[in-house]
């Protein structure tokens, strides 16, 4: 017998459409055969994480009821009773401590439709003004970049069909042909067509390999060389004096600026030199169409919201945007990194990208919601800056959504000790992740074979992702959760849905006439339409494909370029700590790998963690390819297997960040937060490396067991 069920892909920001086909045998076991749907992003193509999806879902290790610990063991008991103790506890710990003593902790996988109701669920059902979420540590530099700079925060600017005509792309800090691998096709047929391609990266990575300029930069000094580049444009006359005269505001400052620096200056700081600075600003700067892609290479560090707006600069500088070929992309990271950023699950915001302490924003939605404004709390941190209230235990309670947060944050052994702290931790996951292990209650949710929702990819298409497999035992939809739990708290009637899409219906309302603004799509348009871009406004009107034709999104219509002052990254190598060590991601694992860990093709793949290191660096430290090594920066270390490349800047070492424990790149990576978006500088941390010996191996044989 067979069954198919047609969804999306849980991974990343391109969202490839998939058809699961699954054949059931007379002996009750499936097989299972994946298809890719036509899309206008993927075109029909999946990777190899996209093909392997449905192993996790379908793992025996998925949760299939709540879990309640007693006793250091957890022991399955039924909703109604998880309900009721998440309830009593929440209100009896927000009774004796406040309101803000319970803190929400959102992710970027959740569909717009429970990202949504996270957001309301804090301000509405609990009132507390602590709400946030991972896309702290993932989209939060590019998108604050994007406000200041074009007034509005959307991935791309462009549909990605305009990759192609473009005649110089700028790849910075994004490696695509592992993170977003279905996209290769555009960059490879863009270079067919003649582009030229500027890749900056400290390694080689199979992106770069595409590259007819590879700046291999020095971690963290993206905005020096952002800098460099627009001094080069600005002194070979490759501006456009009448973009920048009709559209744009500021830019005499930046001016002033760039010319003030020496080139040499910015090679000390990049090792780039002037020479490949010169030759890269004048394949950007001559091109008659440009466009420029960064991702979490340039934005995971403290100046990483100034980093990105250097780049911005550029392309205000030369005029390359609002038109056919030209624009910017932000690579969003997560699944529904896009659409979980704009309906109210971060601090400071409301949904359709409203902001929590604008008065007129706050009568809007609350008018939408049926409460009166003064009743909404006031904006919270972001989420780092949560895990240290949780570590001084102003926040008390914490009920984690969608993400694994001891071991994606940086400096993660502070924030293990901090959760430890907690009075009450709940985790909602598909499965028992290192955070969930920590929880006082865990609840199962569904997966993507199982959830309907929409989510919005990269390019800021909203698409609606069907869901119709059964959930393994009794796993709950993340929305059917807040909302019931909400009915416990006594607010029923603020949460009274029965299904995805009387949310949604709500959510358009919501966003009506915010940034991004969903009013004009509906289920049964995405069903008719495949996927519709925001903002759209009208039910009968197109979305928005490319932006900023004719004025940016500011109150004046004009873009702002930014006087981005450089300095030396957040942490630099030094006698003790010589190496600097960045990190991110393989192909075959996603994020902190609890879900691509539990599939056996891709965990085959790479079994465990590795450094990459230069064979001459290697050397000089004595360590060989495919050894244990102990990576130590100031604040903790991990151990993982060397792998000797000579792709990598040989004094930079790259870990990846798909494991937990003893092997999590955060045991070593550093807090410093960028002061406008928060986030963590993630990509620099002086490190030493040593491998390890006898002693070491029997010692952490005794410990790990
Ligand atoms: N296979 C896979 N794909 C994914 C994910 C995954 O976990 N696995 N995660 C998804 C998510 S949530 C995200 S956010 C995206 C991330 O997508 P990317 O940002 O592309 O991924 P990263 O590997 O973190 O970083 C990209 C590149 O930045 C380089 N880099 C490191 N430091 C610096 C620096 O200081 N400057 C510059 N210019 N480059 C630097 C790294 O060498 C790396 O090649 O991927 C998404 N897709
Ligand atoms: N060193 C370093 N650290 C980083 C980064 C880096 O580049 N370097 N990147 C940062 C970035 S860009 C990101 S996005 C973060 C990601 O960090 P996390 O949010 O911690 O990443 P995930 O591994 O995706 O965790 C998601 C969890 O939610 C579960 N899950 C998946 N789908 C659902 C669902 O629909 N509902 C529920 N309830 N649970 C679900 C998964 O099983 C998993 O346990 O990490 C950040 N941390
Ligand atoms: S991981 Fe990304 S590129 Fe790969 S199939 Fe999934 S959505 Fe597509
Ligand atoms: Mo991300």
């Amino acid at each position: 017998m067979q069954a198919s069920f047609d969804t999306q892909c849980p991974f990343c920001s391109v969202q490839c459409k998939m058809r699961v086909i699954e054949e059931k045998h007379t002996d009750r076991r499936s097989t299972f055969k994946i298809e890719g749907l036509p899309n206008a992003a993927s075109e029909g193509r999946l990777c190899v994480k996209g093909i392997n999806a449905y192993q996790h879902a379908l793992s025996r290790d998925r949760l299939q009821k709540p879990l309640l610990k007693t006793d250091g063991a957890f022991r399955e008991i039924s909703w109604e009773a998880a309900l009721d103790v998440i309830a009593d506890r929440f209100l009896a710990i927000q009774s004796e401590h406040g309101a803000d003593a319970v803190g929400l902790y959102g992710g970027g996988s959740l569909t717009n439709e429970s990202a949504y109701l996270l957001g309301k669920f804090a301000r509405v059902a609990l009132k507390t003004r602590y709400v946030d979420y991972n896309g702290r540590f993932c989209m939060s530099a590019a998108a604050s970049a994007g406000v200041k700079t074009f007034g509005l925060d959307r991935g791309l600017t462009n549909p990605l069909s305009e990759v192609m005509k473009t005649e110089c792309i700028v790849l910075a800090g994004t490696n695509i042909a592992e993170c977003q691998p279905t996209l290769m096709p555009y960059f490879t047929k863009a270079k067919e067509n003649g582009a030229c391609v500027i890749v900056i990266d400290p390694r080689t990575t199979k992106t770069a390999e595409l590259a007819d300029i590879h700046l291999k930069v020095k971690p963290g000094t993206d905005l020096a060389l952002a800098n460099g580049l627009l001094k080069v444009i600005v002194e070979e006359n490759m501006t456009d004096p009448s973009f920048i005269a009709s559209r744009t505001n500021g830019f005499e400052e930046v001016l002033t600026y760039v010319s003030s620096l020496a080139l040499s200056d910015i090679w000390a700081l990049t090792g780039i030199d002037e020479a490949d600075i010169r030759r890269a600003a004048r394949a950007f700067g001559r091109a008659a169409t440009g466009m420029i892609f960064t991702a979490r290479g340039v934005e995971q560090h403290r100046d990483g919201h100034m980093a990105v707006r250097a780049f911005l600069n550029l392309i205000l500088a030369t005029g390359k945007i609002g038109k056919p070929g030209c624009g910017y992309g932000a690579v969003t990271g997560q699944g529904n990194g896009q659409g979980g950023r704009e309906h109210g699950q971060k601090a400071d915001q409301l949904p359709g990208y409203r902001l929590i302490e604008n008065a007129e924003d706050r009568a809007y939605v609350a008018s939408v919601w049926g409460v009166a404004p003064d009743d909404l709390p006031g904006k919270g941190v972001s989420a780092y800056e949560m895990m240290e209230l949780v570590h001084k235990r102003d926040i008390r309670a914490l009920l984690v959504m969608s993400s694994n947060p001891v071991v994606s944050n940086p400096n993660a052994g502070f924030v293990e000790e901090g959760l430890r702290r907690l009075d009450f931790l709940v985790v909602a996951d598909l499965f028992l992740s290192e955070t969930a292990l920590m929880a006082d209650l865990v609840l199962p949710a569904t997966a993507f074979l199982e959830n309907e929702g929409t989510l919005t990819n990269l390019e800021g298409r909203v698409l609606l992702r069907g869901g119709d497999r059964p959930a393994p035992g009794e796993a709950r939809h993340d929305w059917r959760i807040l909302s019931d739990l909400a009915a416990r708290l006594g607010k029923k009637a603020y949460f009274p849905y029965s299904n995805a899409e009387e949310i949604f219906e709500e959510l358009r309302v919501a966003s009506k006439g915010g940034a991004s603004d969903y009013f004009g799509i509906t289920y049964a348009r995405l069903k008719r339409e495949e996927g519709v871009y925001w903002p759209c406004p009208d039910p009968d009107g197109p979305g928005s494909a490319r932006l900023f034709e004719r004025k940016f999104a500011h109150p004046d219509g004009k873009a702002s370029f930014a006087k981005a002052v450089h300095e030396v990254p957040g942490e630099s190598a030094d006698e003790e700590y010589p190496l600097v060590m960045t990190n991110g991601r393989m192909l075959s694992h996603y994020l902190t790998g609890v879900q691509t860990r539990r599939s056996p093709t891709l965990l085959a793949r790479e079994l465990e963690n590795v450094m990459e290191i230069h064979p001459r660096t290697a050397e000089r430290y004595r360590i060989g390819d495919g050894e244990l090594v102990r990576v130590a920066s100031r604040r903790g270390s991990m151990i993982v297997r060397s792998r000797l490349t000579a792709d990598i800047r040989e004094d930079t070492v790259f870990v990846p960040m798909h494991w937990g424990g003893v092997q999590n790149v955060n045991n070593a990576t550093n807090p410093l937060l960028d002061p406008f978006c928060k986030m963590p500088d993630f990509k620099t941390s002086a490190v030493r490396v040593r491998a390890l010996n006898a002693a070491d191996l029997a010692a952490l044989r005794a410990t790990e067991g």
